[in-house]
């Protein structure tokens, strides 16, 4: 609890062009979550140099992350919109859970097996034991709940056996936290490959439609989206390409994927497939338009950054002391 509400934190890599996936299946959860809970949305800039990064780029892209954040329509005046990397209470708390995980247990990670086959030249030990710097994220502000995309799930139960290990050990130090899947839309897959999950480090660009896409691009892509042959309007694993589409359309709506195939029975993929790219313009060309203007406003953001980095460093700092006491580091001489 923090001023009375429950805790929410999540964050994103600055890694590459968001895609709708990581729009549909996290950033629009956040916003409809940040009413009720205190959040800590934070662009994990850390954990992007788990993988080799240009700084320049991996300066602009963390920027215009935060900024999309914002735009999407969290104020961050009242969410703390922050760098994980002005808060050194992350790396900090991250060295102690280290020593609170086993190897067998990062060993069993899926992300980290994917990663290392795809950066066979650096399977760095960052790259390992980035699972718990997620949990330090976590953990650092005691959330109670962790909105992301079902691919994030395998770290969430890592991250909660961590805090109940060192919990067991130590007392009730950390909460333990729930996570948030939303309804639909937690798990978009690619247009080109509906077996694979839409991703922005795809090297097909057609796969994924990007939030900066242009409402002509969203269109071309959504019409040659990968279906299948059958032509019968149904919501089933067995046709994962239309599937996928339903689910897109139903997320950006709001309509359930029931409501969707009742809407669509009887009629051809080719007009369904035109109404997907309709409802996806439409619920990006507001977040454009708004990241448009906040990118220009380099005062008003700098002042945002300022501002929650020192709110996230107040609080985390809270949770580290405590830590830092229960295993044994000396105190400070005040
Ligand atoms: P990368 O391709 O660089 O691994 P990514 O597109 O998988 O990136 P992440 O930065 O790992 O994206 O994820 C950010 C958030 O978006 C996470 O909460 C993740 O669960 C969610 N997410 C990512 N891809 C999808 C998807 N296809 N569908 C739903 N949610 C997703
Ligand atoms: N690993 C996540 C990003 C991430 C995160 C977090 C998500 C880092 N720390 C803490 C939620 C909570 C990813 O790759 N999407």
């Amino acid at each position: 609890m923090l001023d009375g509400k429950k805790v929410l934190f999540s964050g994103m890599q600055a890694t590459g062009n968001l895609t709708l996936g990581n729009y549909l299946g996290a950033l629009k959860n956040w916003v409809t979550l940040s009413d009720e809970y205190e959040c800590f949305y934070s662009v994990v800039d850390m954990h992007s140099i788990t993988i080799r990064q240009d700084p320049a780029e991996l300066r602009r892209r963390a920027r215009n992350l935060l900024t999309l954040y914002i735009a999407a329509g969290l104020d961050p005046e009242k969410n703390c919109i922050y760098y994980q990397s002005h808060a050194s209470g992350h790396a900090e708390l991250a060295w102690i859970l280290n020593c609170f995980t086993y190897m067998g247990e990062l060993n069993r990670m899926t992300q980290f097996k994917d990663k290392a086959a795809k950066h066979a030249d650096n399977i760095n030990a960052g790259l390992f034991t980035y699972p718990v710097l997620m949990a330090a994220d976590i953990l650092l502000y005691q959330a109670d709940v962790v909105p992301v995309g079902i691919d994030q799930m395998q770290h969430l139960e890592l991250t909660r056996n961590i805090a109940e290990r060192f919990n067991n050990i130590y007392g009730d130090v950390f909460t333990i936290p729930e996570v948030y899947l939303g309804k639909v839309g937690a798990k978009i897959m690619s247009l080109q490959d509906p077996s694979k999950k839409m991703s922005k480090s795809d090297e097909n660009p057609n796969g994924s439609i990007y939030l900066m896409d242009d409402p002509d691009t969203i269109m071309r892509k959504c019409k040659r989206a990968v279906t299948d042959s059958e032509a019968n309007f149904c919501y089933r694993d067995e046709q994962p390409g239309l599937k996928n589409l339903i689910d897109i359309y139903s997320a950006c709506t709001g309509k359930t994927p029931d409501d969707t195939v009742k809407e669509f029975q009887g009629r051809g993929y080719g007009e369904f497939k035109v109404a997907v790219g309709e409802a996806v313009v439409s619920v990006l060309r507001p977040l454009q338009e708004e990241y448009a203007r906040l990118s220009k406003d380099k005062a008003y953001i700098d002042s945002i950054i300022k501002a929650n980095a020192e709110k996230a460093n107040y609080v985390s700092s809270k949770t580290l002391r405590k830590v830092q006491r229960k295993v044994g580091f000396p105190d400070r001489i005040r």
